[in-house]
């Protein structure tokens, strides 16, 4: 390899510095820098510096890029290791599994001794068998846990001293009773406000609890469409004691920050009938509390469906979630089978929203063809979300400064430019577009000429970006009121601690 000049040994190592200290995008902009000054100097291209800036885009989730940079690395030197190992990385979070099978595979020749590349390869083959064995069986007539699950054979031991539905634990002829308690509109607000109480003293609430929510819920989401219209009241009723007009809170990403949302509700108040929220996608994974992050806002849907409108991120899949964290997670606190009916709950939640027939909300972005509300409406669901498709635009794209669209930076979706937008919101009559997504250094950015809003409701994001949260308010006017807070403290427990997947590959 030439030996590289002294600005770009430079930068090398300022990037490595800022990637150390958890600061990816720092990171990208000084490899980008050394790696422009190279081509700009009619230079080669140099592995470690491609390699290190996949490994920064693995960071904030760009997959696509970490295998271009890569598979440049590996075209450059195809005896540096590395470049394998992020490749494989890659891979693997875009559910490309074979792929990161080879791609450790060629770790494990290039370097026979290295336990840990042995340790990926093998849990990449185990995926792979997974993966060829479900598909086998997918013809069969499986019973989702959710419809075999008994939660009146859970007992409640002695021992437990968090809330009650009922105030008080029921046992034989109750259960029954109690478990219509988790029907749409029936959960006691007092039991949700003493969930939350119990969740804060980092307690949790009784699995049986938890598997009758999660399995009332699953129903709930199933019985609505995949697009939630959402009306405001013109005024408040006679006897409100709100002291503003009418609103929505939109929220974006959370991701298991249970402290910072708290905070939210703290500034905002909590959800009710005339405090509705919004929460777009990305409830968890990530931060080490999210499993209190999504019990608390499915108790309150429960409690109240018109206090809080829940849609799906691109977290809320199987697949990132066994990566960054929530697999593990709810495993640590609860078990398997809980960890599976979240999913179920997952595959139901709707994908996006439309206020006031002005504003609409998803978690990612808009296909590249302009599609009807319509046609969002009637999207199945009930899956994963497939590789390409409507649904995984909505939970995976992006927008894009410059007109016409591109492959997107993630692998999944696409990047949209201003055009796309302004024909999608015009083929619907809508004003603007909310998605979420990417985290923001203001907790919001407005692109696309005020049509295409990012907000970011996880401030100082995995404790480490320093960015600020947003949460923006729209009355009936549907005018957007931005609001933006401060990280607040927390438990010791650092985000992504639950993350072991692969060898805690992606910690
Ligand atoms: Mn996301």
């Amino acid at each position: 390899m030439s030996e590289l000049p002294e600005q770009v040994l430079q930068l090398k190592q300022k990037g490595n510095e800022t990637l150390m200290a958890g600061h990816p995008l720092e990171a990208i902009g000084h490899y980008s820098e050394a790696i422009d000054l190279l081509e700009s100097s009619n230079l080669p291209p140099n592995a470690i510096i491609l390699s290190n800036r996949a490994q920064a885009f693995i960071k904030v989730e760009n997959y696509g890029l970490a295998i271009m940079d890569a598979t440049l690395a590996i075209d450059t030197d195809p005896s540096y290791v590395k470049a394998y190992y992020r490749r494989g990385t890659a891979n693997y979070a875009l559910n490309k599994f074979k792929l990161a099978k080879k791609d450790f595979l060629k770790v494990c020749k290039l370097k026979p001794k290295d336990r840990d590349a042995r340790l990926r390869y093998s849990e990449c083959d185990k995926v792979v068998k997974e993966m060829a064995f479900a598909a086998a069986i997918q013809s069969e007539e499986t019973i989702p846990l959710s419809e075999s699950y008994q939660p009146n054979d859970v007992i409640i031991a002695k021992g437990y001293d968090g809330p009650h539905p009922n105030g008080e634990v029921m046992v034989n002829g109750d259960l029954d009773k109690e478990d219509m308690l988790f029907e749409p509109g029936k959960l006691p607000m007092d039991f949700v406000m003493a969930a939350v109480q119990a969740f804060k003293d980092q307690k949790l609430i009784h699995k049986r609890y938890v598997a009758r929510l999660l399995i009332h819920c699953k129903k709930y989401f199933q019985s609505l469409p995949s697009l939630t219209e959402i009306t405001l009241p013109d005024q408040h009723d006679e006897e409100s004691k709100i002291d503003h007009a009418p609103r929505i809170t939109v929220c974006g990403d959370t991701h298991g920050q249970f402290y910072d949302v708290l905070n939210i509700f703290n500034i905002n108040g909590y959800p009710s009938s005339e405090n509705p929220y919004l929460f777009n996608g990305d409830f968890v994974d990530r931060g080490s509390f999210s499993v209190e992050v999504i019990l608390t806002f499915l108790l309150f849907k429960m409690a109240n469906p018109d206090c809080i409108h829940l849609q799906r991120g691109n977290h809320e899949t199987k697949n990132m979630n066994r990566i960054y964290g929530f697999e593990g997670e709810v495993k640590a606190k609860y078990d398997d089978k809980i960890f599976d009916l979240f999913l179920e709950v997952f595959c139901e939640l709707p994908l996006a929203a439309v206020i006031e027939n002005k504003i609409f909300v998803t978690h990612g972005g808009i296909p590249v063809e302009p599609v009807s509300l319509e046609q969002v409406k009637k999207i199945k669901r009930g899956i994963e979300p497939p590789e390409s498709g409507l649904m995984s635009d909505l939970l995976w794209s992006d927008p894009q400064p410059f007109e016409g669209k591109s492959p997107s930076k993630r692998g999944v979706g696409f990047s949209f430019g201003p055009d796309i937008t302004e024909a999608f919101l015009e083929k619907n009559g809508l004003k603007m577009l909310v998605r979420s997504h990417e985290v923001k250094e203001e907790g919001y950015l407005v692109e696309h000429g005020g049509k295409t809003v990012t907000v970011f409701s996880a401030p100082n994001y995995c404790d480490s970006m320093g960015n600020k949260g947003a949460f923006i308010h729209f009355e009936k006017d549907c005018e957007a009121k931005y609001t933006q807070f401060e990280a607040v403290p927390h438990p010791d427990v650092r985000p992504m601690a639950y993350a072991a997947g692969m060898g805690g590959l992606f910690q």
